[in-house]
């Protein structure tokens, strides 16, 4: 849903920069929501999506990824716009943690669950897709594959769980150039929680949804798909993929992430093991 709303102010992204919005008290406009500069390396399989869209025919920043086999990307079905993807109009940028689509790779597939609804978006489930890439990437310290969690973990409360992209900074406000990785450290919410804070809004938090976040530190528009990863006993696992959410930073609503352990066997049906 919010795609749309990102294309209509993706030339704001090389533009000048944002105005300023409402931050919480104490908290800096530095983020993804509340976040600050990722180092080079650090979340190696963060990747950003690019489609080749509009009248004109340009590549645009809509979403991010991870890369979780060396010829494979995980992100939300809600990034891949039309009924029949085009794999030609889609390409991911690896490796590197300044926005770009210079030296980007081509991506060969495109597969979103079959379960996606294309017109409920994110808040109906199954918010997962899959391109696989031309090519297999040559591991190193700034390209590699993030680990999936086994299929009954339950991440423990208290667990660190980090989440990365290129997405706004707050509601209406775009990451300013030059357009660096953003990271933040959030929360996992209950289930029963989360459940009762949608509620009264009506909407559903279903099972094969997660949910994250805290006052002013968010996932926001622009991240979808990016992952959300858990440091469990040394590993980074990446427990959930950015799905949807209302506003950005709100105390209420934390951000809503499609789990990825309901999607383990649909993903192993097309990504073997690397190793
Ligand atoms: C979006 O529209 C979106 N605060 C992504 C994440 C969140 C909200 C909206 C979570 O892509």
């Amino acid at each position: 849903m919010m795609l749309w709303l990102l294309f209509l102010t993706l030339p704001c992204l090389g533009g000048s920069m944002p105005v300023s919005s409402d931050p919480s008290p104490g908290m800096e406009l530095v983020g993804i929501v509340g976040g600050h500069n990722a180092p080079p390396g650090r979340w190696p399989w963060q990747v950003s999506l690019w489609i080749l869209l509009g009248r004109d025919n340009e590549w645009q920043f809509v979403c991010g990824g991870s890369l979780i086999h060396p010829q494979w990307v995980l992100t939300a079905a809600h990034c891949i716009p039309g009924k029949y993807p085009v794999p030609q109009h889609f390409m991911v940028q690896v490796g590197q943690v300044r926005l770009s689509n210079s030296n980007n790779v081509q991506v060969a597939i495109v597969i979103r669950h079959p379960k996606y609804n294309l017109t409920q978006k994110g808040v109906g489930g199954a918010d997962v897709a899959l391109l696989k890439l031309q090519a297999p990437l040559i591991p190193s310290n700034l390209v590699n594959w993030v680990t999936l969690p086994p299929p009954l973990l339950t991440v423990p409360l208290g667990t660190r769980c980090w989440v990365t992209g290129w997405g706004r900074i707050a509601v209406k406000v775009p990451l300013p150039p030059p357009h660096h990785l953003q990271e933040v450290e959030v929360p996992i919410v209950p289930d029963e929680i989360c459940r009762q804070q949608y509620r009264p809004i009506n909407r559903i938090i279903k099972d094969d949804m997660l949910c994250a976040g805290s006052n002013g530190r968010d996932s926001c528009q622009g991240d979808s798909g990016g992952p959300l990863v858990c440091n469990w006993r040394g590993t980074w696992l990446q427990v959930g993929v950015v799905s949807w959410g209302i506003d950005c930073g709100l105390p209420n609503y934390p951000g809503v992430y499609a789990r990825v352990t309901s999607y383990l066997s649909w993903i192993h049906h097309y990504v073997h093991s690397s190793t």
